[in-house]
C-alpha cells in the first residue's frame, strides 16, 4: 500500500520583527519560506517537510554543447560537483551540477551516441514569494550555464556507443560478459565491439572518480576522473536479461527472465561516507511481474560494499524489496531516481511520462518520495538470486517478504507551486508546460541556523534530445518539437540527515 498522508504545517516563526540588529533590508516575505506552501508527511515518527518550490531553470533545447552536439536531456542524473556548492551569503546560493543524458535522440532507433557529463553552472535565487512570476521572471531563479562536456570511453579508449547492445562480449578475467553494440550494425568498422551504455544514474567519488548505472546490462561502472572504465558490477542473475537461458543485453525485447527492457538501474546513490553503494531498479524483473505495468510494482533495491581494494569487486550486501506507487487505473509508476538520506532511508522518484514531450499532456504523478528499509526483508544471497524463484509472480508478493515503506513526499506537479514560476501541468503543450521524465535528484544545504535541517532539493528534466535543430556527429536531425531541459529546486526538511553529511557528500565543509 501506498501511505499518503498530508498535513499542513502552520508553523509560525517566532522570530521579532523589530530586533535592532537585524541588518537585513529584504523582507522577511522573501528570505523565507511561506508557511502556507508547507505540507508534511511522517516516516517512522519523523516529520518530512516541503516548503515548496524555490527555483525553476532551462537550457534551451536546442542548445549545442562543445562537441558539437544537442545538448540534449541532461535529466537522467544530476550530481552537484565537489567542493563547488556555496552559499553567498547575499540570499543566493552557487555551484556547478553535473549532469548526464542517456543514449542521444534515439526516436528512430539507438545511436551512436558516445556517453558523456556536462558541467553546468547554477545560481540559485530562492524565490519564496506567493505572487505567480511570469515564465521569464521565474528563469531568474535558477540560472544554469553550460560550462563543458566529459566524455566515456572503455579500454584501449574505445568509445563507448549508445547503439542497441545486440551483441555479448564474453567474460574475460577480470571483466564479466560485457553489453556491446551488433557487428552488423551498418557502420564504418565491421567489429564494433563497443560497450553499449545507456546511462542513467550518477554517483561522484571525493578521489574524482565516478559510477555510472545503465540500463542496458543493467550494470554499474566506475570511470577515471577523465572518464575511462576502471570498474564493473554485474548484477546477480535474477537482474540479467536472459533470453531462455542465454544472456541477452538488448533493449528491443523483453527478456524472459532478468530486467525488462529499458528499465535498468536508474537509482543510483552513495552513502556520505563512500562505504554503501545502493543501485535500484526502474521497476520489476520479468519473473517478478516486470512484462505488464499492471504488475511491475515490486522492484528491487540493491547495496553493494565500496570498502574494497580497486582490485577486488564490490560485494552485492543487501537486496531489499521497493513496493513501487501505483496510479488510478493500477499501472505502476516507475521509478526515475533516488538518492540517499539518513541509515535505511531514501528519496525516490517516481512518475508517469506525461507531461511536455510525453503521451499525454496531462501529468498525474511526479514526486520525490521517501522509503525507509529498515523493516524490509532482506533478501540477497536467499533462492530469490536464482530468476526460477520470483519474489511476485504476476505482480503478487511472495508471502515472508516484507517491503520497504513507501510514504508519498514532494509533489512535483503541484498546480499551486507550478503556477508560481509560471509553469503549468496539462494542455497547452507550449513551452510553459512541465517537462514529462523528470530522472535526477541532488541536495545541498540551505544553511538556515533556525532551519539546521532544511536542504536544497534539484531535479532536471530529460528532453530525449527533442529539438527541431538537432545535431549529432555532424549531422542534423529533427525531434518534431522544442522541448527545454528544464530544472527544479524544492526545499524541504529532512529531520533524519546527521548533521553534516550532506556536506561531506558533496565536499563542502
Ligand atoms: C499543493 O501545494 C499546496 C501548498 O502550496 C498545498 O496546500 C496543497 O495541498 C497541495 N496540493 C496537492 C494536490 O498536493
Ligand atoms: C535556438 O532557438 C532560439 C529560438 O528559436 C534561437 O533564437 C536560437 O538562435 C537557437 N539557438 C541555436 C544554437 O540554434
Ligand atoms: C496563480 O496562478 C494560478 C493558476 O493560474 C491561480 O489559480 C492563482 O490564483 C494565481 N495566484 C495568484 C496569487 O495570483
Ligand atoms: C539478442 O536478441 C536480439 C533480438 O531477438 C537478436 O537480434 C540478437 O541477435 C540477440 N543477441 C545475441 C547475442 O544472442
Ligand atoms: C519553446 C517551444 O517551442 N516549445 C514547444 C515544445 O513542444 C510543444 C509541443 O509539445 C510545442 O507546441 C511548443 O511550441
Amino acid at each position: 500500500m501506498v501511505v499518503l498522508s498530508f498535513l499542513v504545517v502552520l508553523a509560525v516563526s517566532l522570530r521579532s520583527f523589530s530586533s535592532p540588529v537585524t541588518s537585513s533590508t529584504t523582507p522577511a516575505s522573501l528570505t523565507e519560506p511561506n508557511p502556507a506552501f508547507s505540507v508534511s508527511v511522517q516516516l517512522d515518527g519523523q516529520t518530512f517537510v516541503n516548503k515548496g518550490m524555490v527555483g525553476f531553470g532551462l537550457i534551451p533545447a536546442n542548445f549545442t554543447e562543445s562537441t558539437g552536439d544537442t545538448f540534449g536531456g541532461v535529466g537522467s542524473a544530476i550530481a552537484l560537483k565537489r567542493g563547488t556548492f556555496r552559499n553567498n551569503h547575499d540570499g543566493t546560493f552557487s555551484g556547478t551540477l553535473v549532469v548526464q543524458p542517456d543514449r542521444g535522440f534515439n526516436i528512430d532507433g539507438t545511436v551512436d551516441y558516445q556517453g558523456r557529463q556536462h558541467d553546468v553552472d547554477f545560481v540559485l535565487s530562492p524565490y519564496y514569494g506567493g505572487t505567480n512570476l511570469s515564465f521569464s521572471a521565474a528563469q531568474k531563479t535558477l540560472k544554469v550555464t553550460y560550462r563543458r562536456t566529459r566524455l566515456y570511453a572503455e579500454r584501449h579508449n574505445t568509445k563507448t556507443t549508445g547503439l542497441d547492445a545486440l551483441a555479448v562480449r564474453p567474460q574475460s578475467p577480470g571483466f564479466p560478459a560485457i553489453p556491446t553494440a551488433d557487428p552488423e550494425i551498418p557502420i564504418p568498422s565491421l567489429n564494433f565491439n563497443h560497450l553499449s551504455l545507456d546511462a542513467e544514474g550518477l554517483v561522484l567519488m571525493s578521489d574524482g572518480t565516478f559510477w555510472v548505472s545503465d540500463e542496458y546490462g543493467p550494470y554499474i561502472y566506475r570511470f577515471t576522473v577523465d572518464g575511462h572504465l576502471l570498474q564493473t558490477i554485474q548484477p546477480p542473475k535474477a537482474i540479467l536479461p536472459f533470453q531462455n537461458g542465454i544472456l541477452n543485453f538488448t533493449a528491443s525485447v523483453d527478456p524472459t527472465t532478468g530486467r525488462a527492457s529499458n528499465q535498468g538501474f536508474e537509482g543510483l546513490t552513495v552513502t556520505p561516507d563512500e562505504k554503501t553503494l545502493y543501485a535500484l531498479l526502474q521497476s520489476a524483473t520479468i519473473q517478478d511481474g516486470g512484462s505488464s505495468k499492471s504488475t511491475n510494482r515490486f522492484t528491487r533495491l540493491l547495496a553493494y560494499n565500496l570498502a574494497v581494494p580497486l582490485t577486488s569487486r564490490p560485494q552485492l550486501i543487501g537486496e531489499w524489496v521497493v513496493p513501487l506507487p501505483v496510479n488510478k487505473k493500477g499501472n505502476t509508476l516507475a521509478q526515475s531516481e533516488m538518492h540517499f538520506v539518513s541509515k535505511n532511508v531514501f528519496l525516490v522518484l517516481s512518475r508517469d511520462g506525461d507531461g511536455h514531450g510525453g503521451g499525454d499532456d496531462t501529468s498525474d504523478y511526479k514526486q520525490a518520495d521517501l522509503i525507509d528499509i529498515s523493516k524490509a526483508t532482506d533478501i540477497h544471497g536467499t533462492k530469490f538470486d536464482d530468476p526460477a524463484n520470483p519474489i511476485a509472480t504476476n505482480g503478487v508478493l511472495a508471502q515472508g517478504i516484507v517491503p520497504a515503506t513507501y510514504v508519498g513526499f514532494v509533489n512535483l506537479i503541484n498546480d499551486t507551486q507550478l503556477a508560481r514560476f509560471g509553469l503549468h501541468n496539462g494542455s497547452p503543450a507550449d513551452q510553459t508546460l512541465i517537462d514529462a521524465k523528470w530522472e535526477s535528484l541532488a541536495l545541498a544545504p540551505v544553511g538556515d541556523a533556525k532551519n539546521p535541517n532544511d536542504y536544497f532539493l534539484f531535479t532536471a528534466a530529460d528532453n530525449d534530445f527533442l529539438t527541431t535543430e538537432g545535431k549529432f556527429n555532424g549531422q542534423s536531425f529533427n525531434g518534431g518539437l522544442e522541448n527545454d531541459s528544464q530544472f527544479m529546486v524544492y526545499r524541504v526538511t529532512l529531520p533524519t540527515v546527521p548533521k553534516g553529511s550532506i556536506e561531506q557528500s558533496i565536499g563542502v565543509v
